[in-house]
């Protein structure tokens, strides 16, 4: 057993079974392309790029060079009322990146306050518009858009909203797609569910009337909570509705961002164009903190346009926007994902990885197996009483014998690196196959 000279009390982890991780705990301490190394020194192959974020691998040299350039020539300046080029050169690449006309950037940190700018955004749009009674947010069961009041508010997960008060008022939620008795083990997007889109117009634009609706957020596919992939057509219906009764239509790409589905947005890959998109996470392989909102020049330009010259017009942001090591490394890091053309990579090895996961079907406990681009989510019976607790169990088995996959409920999560290879996703795969056999 490893001793360590350090002490674990102080650290609060987030989102973690504090007691549990302190009495057993799981320590890396470097890790290069797709493995981590332990402190007691073992290769652990990453099948989840961290959290859903080291898109190219760990510890790229191009990207930690231009990290350690930018902090020996300009450790930080703000973005209020100044700037600096690197976070010009960044949202152009960012912009030109983007699906349809999206061409505005506005940079945060998180994804967390991606969303809240996102959200912000659309009320300040339709209120520049003279529509300011248009405030009522949108969101999905299930749907995850961080941690802030208002990604918890149309965020649709029970744990994370249950303990925090009233929320955000005037939100309200589509019905989730997940659905096993019609979609179990589907490859690619389900056949079954396009319909639960028109739940838009008929419940939720009945009830509250458009003229009251802001804006609509979702994911293009479902992360957090298990790798909900959106049935065909619905995505497409969302849309419809949306411009029909002047709803924004946001996607959050936090997760699905920067090559994940086989192109630099789900956007791209759906067909489907949203009116902004937040991102975060993949932008710098979550090297440094940066994450975004990417607007249509309509909401741009209605925005900044609405403010009586020499004001400023959107009073928000933060002292981080735009950081110059964050823009240095997104620099890098695009250029990367150009220069390795990894998006391409994620959809050639998509066929791949969708044969490896659905090897998984028949195996005991599992019960889905559903992917997308390089995202699989491998769905366990739970045990009767105790949910969460055999995927954690796979969890911390996968570990121990050198494979890192994420939990959430009863399901497994996978999202290697876009530089993944064959015999890795085959190993990733067959780990979880024995580990799934010797269960319980
Ligand atoms: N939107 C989406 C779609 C996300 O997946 C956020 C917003 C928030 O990002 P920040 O940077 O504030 O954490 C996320 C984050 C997991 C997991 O294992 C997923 C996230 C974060 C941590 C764990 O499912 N997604």
């Amino acid at each position: 057993m490893k001793i360590r000279d350090y002490d674990l009390k102080s650290l609060w982890m987030p989102f973690t079974a504090n007691r549990q991780f302190k009495a057993a705990p799981r320590i890396f301490v470097s890790a290069r392309d797709m493995h981590y190394t332990t402190d007691d020194g073992r290769q652990v192959l990453d099948g989840t790029a961290g959290l859903w974020c080291v898109n190219a691998g760990h510890c790229r040299p191009r990207i930690i060079e231009a990290i350690k350039r930018q902090l020996d020539t300009l450790d930080y300046s703000p973005l209020f009322q100044m700037g600096h080029p690197g976070e010009f050169r960044a949202a152009d690449l960012i912009a030109e990146l983007a699906p349809g006309d999206l061409n505005h950037v506005f940079f945060a940190n998180s994804g967390s306050e991606a969303v809240d700018t996102a959200l912000k955004i659309a009320l300040a749009y339709h209120r520049a518009r003279g529509e300011g009674h248009r405030n009522v947010l949108i969101g999905r069961e299930r749907g995850y858009h961080g941690v802030g009041f208002g990604g918890i508010s149309v965020g649709g997960i029970p744990a994370n909203r249950k303990v925090y008060g009233s929320l955000l008022p005037r939100v309200d939620h589509l019905p989730h797609t997940h659905n096993l008795e019609k979609n179990a083990f589907s490859r690619g997007q389900p056949a079954w569910g396009a319909h639960l889109a028109d739940e838009l117009e008929t419940r939720i634009i009945a009830l509250h009337d458009a003229s009251n609706i802001a804006a609509v957020i979702v994911e293009p596919v479902a992360g957090s909570t298990g790798v909900l992939v959106p049935p065909k057509g619905y995505l497409e219906r969302l849309r419809q509705i949306c411009d029909k009764h002047g709803l924004l239509l946001i996607f959050d790409e936090v997760i699905t961002g920067f090559g994940r589905t086989g192109q630099a947005f789900a956007a791209d890959t759906f067909g489907v164009v949203p009116d902004m998109i937040t991102f975060a996470k993949g932008v710098t392989n979550a090297t440094i903190p940066l994450s975004g909102v990417i607007v249509r020049p309509e909401i741009h330009n209605t925005v900044v346009n609405n403010a009586p010259p020499g004001m400023v017009e959107l009073f928000h942001g933060y002292t981080y926007s735009g950081h110059p090591v964050a823009a240095a490394a997104a620099e890098a890091t695009l250029g990367l994902y150009h220069e390795e053309k990894l998006f391409d990579r994620a959809r050639e090895m998509a066929a791949h990885f969708e044969h490896a996961v659905h090897s998984l079907k028949g195996v005991p406990h599992v019960i889905d197996v559903r992917n997308f681009g390089l995202m699989a989510g491998i769905e366990l019976e739970s045990r009767p009483g105790k949910p969460g607790t055999r995927a954690f169990d796979a969890f911390l088995r996968c570990f121990e014998q050198g494979v890192l996959v994420r939990t959430t409920g009863d399901i497994i999560a996978l999202s290697p690196p876009l530089i993944i290879n064959r015999q890795q996703i085959d190993d990733l795969t067959g780990t979880l196959d024995r580990v799934l056999r010797a269960l319980d």
